[in-house]
């Protein structure tokens, strides 16, 4: 079953407690980044953990090794259950982050190629897929790769095999989520279902179409 993750990047408190609380029940996960973080203090990690669904933490962590661990240090005393980090810093900075997350009883899943247009220019010819190599050898849980080039996905699950592949682009983007969903292990859904008249009928619609 591919689980539907919902992107909470929204800037409102109120708002993002009660759109999470309507979804919750076609979600798999939210996903957390510094939108929301940023607007509301991390104080919002309590707020949503009442709702008891995983709580991943995207802040595309991408620097040296010490401060990688300094922050996913902090995101898991936070009460994130996962992280998000970036590949491209090489494999000592990108496998402290994993190590804290185990260390923890987390997660920690890495970018290996984004989703917008402008990716292509330094996540193609190569680099994506060396990404996805370096996060099988630092063990992370999985890598997150573009809904909105499906033929991608399937390259890159030829080097990660049975690892978590996290999709996001599906929708505002563009990404198809009947293509994608079976190629994948979870979609990442964002303003298709926030920006909704009816968030929650959205999602619900979102969670039927998974394989
Ligand atoms: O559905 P959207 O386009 O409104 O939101 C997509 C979310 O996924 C949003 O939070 C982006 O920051 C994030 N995202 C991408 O859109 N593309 C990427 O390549 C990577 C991410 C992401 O989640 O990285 C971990």
């Amino acid at each position: 079953m591919t689980e539907l993750i919902l992107s909470l990047d929204v800037l409102d408190k109120t708002e993002a407690c009660a759109i999470a609380k309507s979804c919750a029940p076609y979600i798999d996960a939210i996903k957390v980044g510094y939108p929301l973080v940023l607007a509301t203090g991390l104080s919002i990690v309590r707020d949503l953990a009442d709702l008891g669904l995983p709580l991943i933490a995207d802040f595309k962590v991408a620097d040296i090794p010490n401060t990688n661990r300094l922050i996913c240090e902090a995101v898991f005393s936070a009460g994130f259950d996962a992280v998000i980090a970036h590949g491209f810093v090489g494999p000592d900075a990108a496998r402290t982050c994993v190590e804290v997350a185990h260390s923890h009883g987390g997660a920690a899943y890495i970018v290996a190629e984004m989703s917008h247009p402008g990716a292509t220019e330094f996540f193609h010819g190569g680099v994506a897929e060396r990404i996805a190599e370096l996060a099988v050898a630092v063990r992370a849980d999985g890598i997150i790769a573009p809904a909105t080039r499906p033929e991608r996905i399937v390259r890159l699950r030829e080097i990660i095999g049975k690892k978590t592949i996290y999709s996001p682009g599906v929708g505002a983007q563009g990404g198809d989520p009947d293509a994608v969903a079976r190629l994948v292990d979870g979609i990442i859904v964002g303003r298709s279902i926030y920006a909704a008249e009816d968030p929650a009928a959205e999602a619900e619609r979102l969670s039927r179409i998974r394989r």
